[in-house]
């Protein structure tokens, strides 16, 4: 912090700490900007969901609760989370974070969850949470709504070397006519319950509007992780509003294409791909 800021912070906290009457507890609305998906409830607590946009939906969800007892907000919570899907003829999770703190919050938690698949009228998905507060364990669960996407946001495939993968769009959330972030996140389906995120491959781009003779755009960068257990990241060039097709291949650590394929004159689409309309 710059010594002027140092100083006029100071200054406000004297200020502020010298007026009479300031001994209301303070009222902070962390929720603010997210909107609740459900309530969770157990006999003790009950666990509000939030996401951005109020839903969840197949693909990436970056996910935000609070724990409460009454009116109280939990602060302390040491908490786990396992989404499941129950399936007609077997169970399987989804791949999904360690619950942290978000920063700068006294109550907020939050993670995210990949769920590769949307529910239908016979397969659903619930989530658990186990928690302990001051060494007392909980549990709650609950049916949880997972509709599909509209626009294609996560690939579930077998690669070249017979690993079961999940490759996730992340980033743009908010497409522009821009070069925008990308963000992608890649999963190793090890068994039905374990998903762990991949290190050191490469994700190649080629974004087309199919609508419009197939074109591309110029400037887009391939995906690249910066440090083992991140997502990856690039750049997504899209030069005009409308329907895009982002063709994927994904190559491993010695650069062999394990999935995907180039967009030619021949072939119009590589066979794992994101899609996006803005
Ligand atoms: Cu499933």
């Amino acid at each position: 912090m710059k010594l002027s800021k140092y100083i006029s912070l100071l200054a406000a906290i004297l200020l502020f700490s010298c007026s009479s009457d300031d001994d209301a507890p303070k009222q902070i609305n962390e929720t603010e900007g997210l909107t609740l998906v459900q309530n969770i409830q157990n006999d003790q607590h009950t666990i509000a969901i939030y996401t951005k946009n109020g839903n969840l939906q197949q693909g990436y969800n970056h996910i935000y609760f609070q724990i409460k007892d009454g009116e109280t907000l939990i602060e302390n919570a040491e908490v786990s989370w396992m989404p499941m899907m129950h399936m007609t003829n077997m169970s399987h999770s989804g791949p999904h974070s360690e619950i942290t703190k978000k920063a700068d919050t006294e109550t907020l938690y939050e993670g995210y969850i990949v769920f590769q698949m949307a529910e239908n009228d016979t397969e659903y998905w619930d989530l658990t949470f186990d928690y302990n507060i001051d060494n007392e364990t909980f549990s709650a669960t609950d049916i949880i709504e997972v509709a599909a996407s509209a626009k294609k946001r996560v690939n579930v495939f077998t690669g070249s070397d017979e690993v079961r993968y999940i490759l996730a769009l992340i980033d743009p959330q908010d497409p522009k006519v821009a070069v925008n972030d990308m963000s992608t996140a890649i999963f190793k389906m090890e068994d039905m319950m374990t998903f762990p995120l991949v290190d050191d491959y490469q994700i190649k781009i080629d974004p087309r509007m199919p609508s419009m003779g197939n074109h591309g755009s110029p400037n887009n960068e391939d995906l690249f992780q910066q440090n083992s257990g991140e997502f990856y990241y690039g750049k997504l060039s899209l030069t005009m509003s409308g329907y895009w097709k982002i063709n994927l291949q994904l190559l491993n650590a010695e650069s062999e294409v394990l999935k995907g394929e180039k967009v030619t004159e021949e072939n119009a689409a590589s066979s794992i791909y994101f899609e996006l309309e803005f």
